[in-house]
């Protein structure tokens, strides 16, 4: 199939002019009550607030083109259908399907991709033995005793996404349960963790797709001491995600081993056993169920054609907008939420992972730009901190807000007449109206320009299920820019070369170890090890 780049669309050309004049937001009439309440987008649990965007009936209309222009939603299905999304057509590649959708496409009788949701099945069916085996006693310590707690071990797509859905939905955990992440090679990471740990009580979740991630790999080996070290037999607390046939697929030393496969990229791994384990483990089976759920919910969604009713697709759009046309550099994510605390980390990976590229599909160089740098905290912390420079610096900062109406854990209390989280929405949608309006002062040290494009989505409650949907909103949205960017938005070699580089420089500390090593003469790695004070004598 011979996609087009964005440039060549037709109503590249109607945006690029209506770009000249966007919508001024900081107009005395802009912010009128029907636009406010007209431009909402439902779908998922979630409504998407986007009268506080640049756009107007126009560009919405020319959106609406380029989506069907680029066969936005059509490309959308090839991929859940199993067509090789992740591809670069003529060069060596990795040539793949991108199934992770099926991970969630999993009770109904007809799924959209059967073979991959029935691999996903089958790894959901070991694990409901595997938690009702913890649950009734038949997997327990040395002594007899349940597990409380598990560590996750893992990196990248084996850490984010999972790690920000454990702090999301701790407030539904299993009693008694808690689980630690290691994910940095550095050793104070698994030190930091593994203080004051109870290790008898505790499984070991390992968690590497190739099984050849070298952080990982030493991580476990770390652990794997610290259990000997305490007396501890570690084939009884240590499992494994990895994929089937690679090189930690070996039974012999874990407990039990679950699977994911290749046409699942580590970043939008979090709903296949990735994630599943270990959320499997912290909220019980049904909560995890529930977030495959949710986000099977908004992958359904994700097909309407119609812009103004699929809220991935929109925000798609509106992130093109006011990144390719609009010409704004960065975009923050801010959620208020406390339970989404590492949500904008995970979606750091996500998107800029996905379309941090710049060749097309045809190894073609673009002269447009693609995904953007994505930042974010929750609010209102932010507020306190950064959102000086969103509201009053030289850069325009266009923002994504989350909230929910309604707390987890409802413990709550009025001071000054209003509740805590009356108190967190009033800031949020009180940001939302100040970053588009601004404000007029004859001082210009309290002048606010306004006109920062946002847009604020809405859930009722951060449950397991509304976090699937969450989840793949945002999953979908950034399918939905690569497909428009025209790039492959599943592969990532640009992280490949600072791994080569790595290596080559273990080699000299490998070396001097053995007492081998002489130094790399004039070699920029062994001159940087040098500079740094790591070998030898500085200059
Ligand atoms: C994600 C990336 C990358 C990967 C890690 C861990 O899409 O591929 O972040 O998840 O490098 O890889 P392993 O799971 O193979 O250890």
């Amino acid at each position: 199939m011979m996609y087009k780049n964005l440039d060549q669309l037709p109503s590249y050309t109607t945006l690029k002019n209506l770009a000249s004049h966007p919508f001024d937001l900081a107009a005395p009439w802009a912010l009128t009550a029907h636009r406010l309440q007209s431009y909402v987008c439902s779908s998922a649990g979630f409504d998407l607030l986007y009268g506080t965007q640049r756009i107007d009936e126009q560009v919405l209309a020319a959106l609406q083109k380029l989506a069907d222009e680029g066969d936005a939603v059509k490309q959308f299905q090839a991929m859940k259908s199993g067509a090789v999304m992740n591809r670069i057509e003529g060069y060596e590649c990795e040539n793949r399907q991108v199934l992770h959708t099926a991970t969630r496409d999993v009770f109904s009788d007809a799924p959209r991709e059967p073979r991959a949701s029935g691999q996903a099945r089958r790894e959901l069916e070991k694990l409901k033995k595997f938690l009702e085996d913890l649950d009734n006693g038949n997997i327990v310590n040395g002594k007899g005793e349940p597990f409380t707690g598990m560590v996750q071990v893992g990196i990248g797509g084996s850490d984010l996404g999972p790690r920000a859905l454990y702090h999301a939905l701790a407030a539904y955990r299993v009693p008694g349960r808690r689980v630690d992440f290691i994910s940095n090679v550095d050793p104070d990471d698994a030190a930091a963790v593994l203080n004051g740990l109870d290790l008898s009580r505790t499984l070991v979740n390992v968690v590497s797709k190739s099984g050849a991630t070298l952080e990982t790999l030493t991580n476990e080996e770390l652990v794997r001491q610290a259990y000997s070290d305490a007396g501890l037999d570690p084939r009884l607390h240590f499992v494994a995600v990895t994929g089937q046939g690679g090189p930690m697929d070996n039974p012999a030393r874990y407990l039990q081993s679950f699977y994911m496969f290749d046409y699942i990229g580590g970043r939008y791994s979090a709903t296949s056993m990735v994630g599943g384990v270990m959320l499997g483990f912290a909220l019980g089976r049904k909560g995890f169920v529930e977030i495959l759920g949710g986000a099977h919910e908004a992958d359904l969604a994700a097909e309407e054609r119609d812009i103004r009713n699929n809220i991935s697709l929109l925000m798609a759009l509106l992130g093109i907008w006011n990144h390719n046309f609009l010409h704004c550099e960065t975009l923050a994510v801010l959620p208020y939420s406390q339970g989404l605390v590492r949500f904008a980390a995970h979606l750091q990976q996500c998107d800029m992972e996905s379309n941090g590229k710049s060749i097309n599909r045809r190894g073609e160089s673009l002269s447009y730009q693609t995904g953007p740098i994505i930042w974010g905290e929750p609010g209102t912390n932010g507020q306190h901190a950064f959102y000086q420079l969103i509201h009053q610096g030289t850069t325009i900062i266009p923002v994504e807000f989350a909230g929910f109406r309604h707390s987890q854990y409802g413990r709550d209390i009025v001071v000054k007449e209003t509740s805590c989280q009356e108190k967190l929405l009033a800031n949020l949608l009180a940001q939302s109206l100040a970053l588009a309006t601004g404000q007029h002062d004859d001082n210009p040290n309290k002048r606010f320009a306004g006109n920062r494009p946002n847009s604020v989505l809405m859930g009722d409650r951060l449950t397991p299920r509304s976090m699937g949907a969450l989840l793949a909103i945002y999953e979908n949205k950034i399918a939905f820019q690569g497909f428009l960017w025209n790039i492959n938005s599943f592969d990532q070699e640009g992280v490949q070369l600072g791994k080569k580089l790595a290596t080559q420089l273990l080699h000299h500390f490998a070396g001097l170890r053995k007492g081998k090593s002489h130094g790399g003469g004039d070699e920029p790695g062994w001159a940087l090890l040098q500079a740094a004070g790591l070998v030898g004598s500085r200059g």
